[in-house]
């Protein structure tokens, strides 16, 4: 897989705000501070389009 141009599109909180697309979608699921982002960040050869914790099992409510 080639990826060459990824952005952030939005943070989509209600169907309404889904982006219209015709393009395939990917599934990421996993409880928090397992590395979703930085797997993201991987897959797309990015340092931080997807924010991850400055730590680990650092999240938002610690
Ligand atoms: N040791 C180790 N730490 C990782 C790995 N992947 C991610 N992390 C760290 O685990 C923390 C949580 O990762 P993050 O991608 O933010 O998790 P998310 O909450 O699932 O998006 C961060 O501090 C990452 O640097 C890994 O493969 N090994
Ligand atoms: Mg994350």
């Amino acid at each position: 897989m080639k990826i060459l141009n990824p952005k952030f599109e939005i943070s989509a909180v209600k169907k309404s705000q889904y982006p219209k697309s015709n393009l395939p979608e990917i599934v990421l699921v996993g409880k928090s501070n397992v590395g979703k982002s930085s797997f993201i960040n991987i897959m797309i050869n990015r340092k931080s389009l997807a924010r991850t914790s400055s730590e680990p099992r650092k999240n938002t409510s610690n």
